[in-house]
């Protein structure tokens, strides 16, 4: 029993790839058709994990196969190099995040090498080289000319740990920072912001598009938070104000139910409409903004808390009826949701009628939920005495607390009595509309996206202050805007950017006057370099422009993204956004950034996330110095469903490395030369190869990358029980099976194959072999020989299909013609059906 020296298999071929640039994408000049395989780029926080070690073997998988298929292939790697994490880690450790950063960068590029991925490692970029983060600048500034950036004062989340700004798509469900895992408050600060708003529309539409390419998880998380509501906005006349209130609403029918109307006490609205009340009034609204400001947006939404506000001593007009509805302020109305204000219909709205009641205001039933709304003719009911009975009345809200939201007929309200839901609405939004107070509408969840960050260690935003308060591009020719040393600075979070104290690097000039100006301070949110780097590892070296316009034609947009589902929302929707404004800048021709999206699983040891904290890592580097990358990846993608999760317990290296010994032993075994006559070989081992051949193309594209693994390791069974028990090492059907062997197997254990390929004979890396067809005549399904007995004679044969099933078995024993008469006027009692061979009756 040999042993394998693993380790140096491993070194000899990836020296080998290395020298050739083996997985370098073809330029130009190559005619194949192509392939754009990319996985999720890594962030150099330490060194890799179990995580990885699956998101690169899956996209390899990919990469490895379309290049066999024939395909020239682009499968780059990077580093998302930028960031809180490197900062902070640098921070506590009083080290440069820049040295930190590189170091890290360093170790996980060893580590992907040494796992043996097939990347084009001439393409390799970091976020963090001014090389890229300059077409981040030029970006940000592209998108300032065409108004899709913009600076707002407003309430901001806050992470009082991190001591910077978030986005609201970093903020978890739970209230707490994505990052920091601090609870966000809310601070009034003007910052940056990108529109992606302005492309709700799209970025919701399209996703159609992606149906059945991508998760569809991912499609209903993204849907979700895009959160597209249709309705009308009302506008309400206030008494003593000249401007009218605008409301949204989503059910402008109820529009006579309206008793009151609510504002957020943290908007503009509310203090302006209060500040014309007496004294007493104003105190009480605001000390009820000091308790709103205190409260978690999630608290806000909650909506079993009890209902809270203070009255503004005004009064709007309902546009319909005349009616005065007094003001209040509550914080279950939001500030930044439609325009911060509602018409309260406490019939019919829950949140409204726990308020109505709370502070004892008027509730009006505008919908009759009892009434039929299908069907013009209302049934008319009588018992047996011919009696008429009497519908179940309305409930009352007030008496249940419990509102009616349902579908019904319309009641109280004036030319809409009588209509179902949908025509009131419809009808509404006309009458309005036709009196100019009001009109059809849509809200989204969505909110714009808060770019700006009060860190160091990310893209310098590319815009100067200057002296008499204007705001200006830094010219083009001075991009990009370096980050300076971080050695001077203090880095600690304080709440304002670290830049801002490098005197040197803010004083600059202004590009108008030439002045005295001030640099932006903040860096942007590293979501921004993730968005749209994939275009990047098109031209990583152009120094004119962000990318080629001709290398984006040929490659773009990517064909296959390997990723966790962990960025379903914050970076695929993101990068979706810029590659719709890249498109309407000119610069592609696509609306979409990936056609497809793979998500795999988690790696999880016991049923447990893996993390320091819990003490329960696995680790990459030790897995694969133990084991060798061949194994442990062989281990992982025969664990199991790509998205399923996987507990490391139940991943087998000894298992896989058994396996691969196996197959490397097969291949030294071969005594037949290349070229030798396949058709003269082994029938039985020629089907088995030449049915793994069919099926794995198939299998490879539905990515059941563990079903390809299980058909290797049965070929491999069948090639040693042919050296071992039939024709030898000699037949050429030995020959043919091991060579398939390879070919699949480089998907799997790349090492291993061009090992294999070598003992074979062969020069030249094996993934480059275009794998082989299928001989159809092999497919053809060989028939075995069933026996039917009744009483324990046997009374028939059958030529049957190897695969046929028992009930199909069991009936052409019962109906062939020598059973039939054998049986003759007796019952079948039992039937035992073995299949494919053999079928039992027993008759009385
Ligand atoms: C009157 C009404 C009657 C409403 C009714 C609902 C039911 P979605 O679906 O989430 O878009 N609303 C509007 N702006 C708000 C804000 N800033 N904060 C809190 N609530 C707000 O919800 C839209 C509905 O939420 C709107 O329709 C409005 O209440 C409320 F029987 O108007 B509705």
């Amino acid at each position: 029993h040999e042993t394998i020296d693993v380790h140096a298999i491993q070194a000899k071929w990836q020296a080998h790839w290395e020298q050739k640039s083996t997985f370098s994408a073809g330029d130009e000049r190559d005619t194949r058709p192509r392939k754009y395989v990319l996985p999720m780029f890594p962030y150099p926080s330490g060194d890799l994990h179990m995580g990885h070690a699956e998101n690169y073997l899956y996209s390899d998988i990919i990469a490895r196969f379309w290049r066999h298929r024939g395909y020239n292939v682009l499968h780059p790697v990077g580093w998302d190099s930028f960031g809180l994490p490197a900062e902070n880690a640098a921070i506590k450790r009083g080290a440069d995040p820049r040295e930190w950063t590189y170091d890290n960068i360093a170790q996980q590029r060893d580590s992907l090498k040494k796992y043996g991925v097939s990347f084009d490692w001439s393409r390799v970029l970091h976020t963090s080289d001014p090389e890229y983060y300059r077409w981040n600048q030029w970006l940000f500034q592209q998108m300032y000319d065409r108004g899709l950036v913009y600076r707002k004062d407003g309430y901001v989340n806050w992470d009082p740990v991190d001591q910077t700004v978030l986005a609201n798509e970093q903020v978890l469900p739970d209230g707490t920072s994505e990052r920091s895992g601090a609870v966000v408050v809310k601070k009034k600060l003007t910052q940056w912001y990108f529109k992606i708003t302005d492309y709700a529309d799209r970025l919701l539409d399209d996703l159609n598009q992606l149906e059945g390419a991508w998760p569809n998880k991912v499609l209903q998380m993204q849907r979700n938070w895009i959160g597209r509501s249709v309705g009308a906005d009302v506008d309400f006349e206030i008494e003593g104000r000249d401007e009218k209130v605008t409301v949204f609403t989503t059910r402008p029918d109820t529009l006579y139910g309206a008793t009151f109307m609510v504002v957020a006490p943290d908007s503009d609205l509310a203090s302006e409409l209060v500040s014309t009340a007496d004294a007493e009034t104003q105190q009480r609204f605001q000390e009820y903004l000091v308790k709103t400001q205190k409260q978690t947006e999630i608290e806000r939404q909650d909506a079993s808390r009890e209902k809270t506000g203070v009255p503004l001593g005004r009064y709007a007009i309902n546009p319909v009826s005349g009616e005065r509805l007094p003001i209040w302020a509550a914080d279950y109305v939001l500030a930044d949701y439609g325009h911060g204000a509602v018409m309260a219909v406490p019939a019919h709205d829950q949140r409204d009628l726990d308020f109505a009641i709370a502070f004892d205001l008027p509730v009006r039933i505008v919908v009759d939920t009892t009434a039929p709304i299908t069907g013009a003719i209302p049934v008319i009911e009588t018992d047996d005495d011919g009696n008429l009975i009497e519908p179940d009345p309305l409930p009352s809200p007030v008496e249940t607390g419990v509102a009616l939201p349902g579908e019904g007929r319309m009641i109280n309200s004036g030319e809409l009595n009588g209509m179902s839901k949908r025509n009131a609405i419809a009808k509404t939004i006309e009458i309005l509309e036709a009196r100019g107070t009001g009109r059809a509408a849509k809200q989204y969840r969505l909110r714009d996206w808060l770019i700006s960050r009060q860190r160091f260690w990310g893209t310098p935003i590319p815009m100067v202050h200057t002296e008499d308060g204007r705001i200006e591009k830094v010219p083009d020719a001075e991009l990009p805007v370096r980050l300076p040393q971080a050695k001077d600075l203090d880095l600690k979070p304080k709440g304002s950017s670290p830049l801002g104290a490098a005197t040197e690097w803010v004083e600059t000039t202004d590009p108008v006057t030439g002045e005295r100006a001030l640099r932006d301070p903040d860096t942007m949110d590293t979501f921004v370099d993730s968005s749209w780097y994939y275009m990047r590892f098109l031209s990583p070296g152009n120094t004119e422009r962000a990318f080629d316009p001709k290398d984006a034609q040929r490659w773009a947009p990517v064909d296959t993204y390997v990723g966790g589902v962990e960025h379903a929302i914050l970076h695929l929707l993101y990068a979706r956004f810029i590659t719709k404004v890249l498109f309407d800048l000119g610069h592609v021709d696509f609306t979409e950034p990936f056609s497809a999206l793979i998500n795999q699983g988690m790696v999880i040891l016991d049923g447990a996330k893996m993390s320091k904290s819990k003490g329960n890592l696995v680790l990459f580097s030790d897995e694969l110095a133990a084991h060798g990358a061949d194994a442990l990846r062989v281990a992982l993608a025969f664990a199991g469903p790509v998205e399923d999760d996987k507990d490391w317990k139940d991943v087998s290296t000894a298992g896989a490395t058994k396996f691969l010994a196996r197959a490397l032993r097969v291949s030294r075994e071969v005594s037949s030369e290349p070229g030798v006559k396949w058709a003269d070989g082994d029938q039985g081992l020629r089907r088995v190869t030449h049915r793994l051949l069919a099926d794995a193309p198939g299998l490879v594209e539905q990515t059941k990358f563990n079903v390809v693994v299980a058909r290797l390791m049965e070929l491999v069974n069948a090639i040693r029980k042919t050296i071992d028990q039939g024709p030898g090492t000699g037949d050429p059907a030995v020959r043919e099976a091991v060579e398939t062997t390879a070919m699949l197997l480089d998907l799997f254990a790349p090492h291993t194959a061009e090992e294999m390929w070598e003992q074979l004979g062969y020069e030249g890396s094996i993934s480059q072999q275009t794998w082989r067809d299928a001989d159809p005549t092999l497919l053809v399904e060989e028939d075995v020989t069933a026996v039917v007995q009744v009483n324990g004679k046997v009374r028939a044969q059958l030529q049957v299909s190897a695969k046929i099933d028992t009930a199909t078995l069991e009936k052409l024993a019962r109906e062939d013609e020598r059973v039939v008469r054998s049986i003759g006027d007796q019952q079948i009692v039992k039937a035992i059906v073995r299949a494919p061979k053999i079928v039992s009756l027993v008759v009385k």
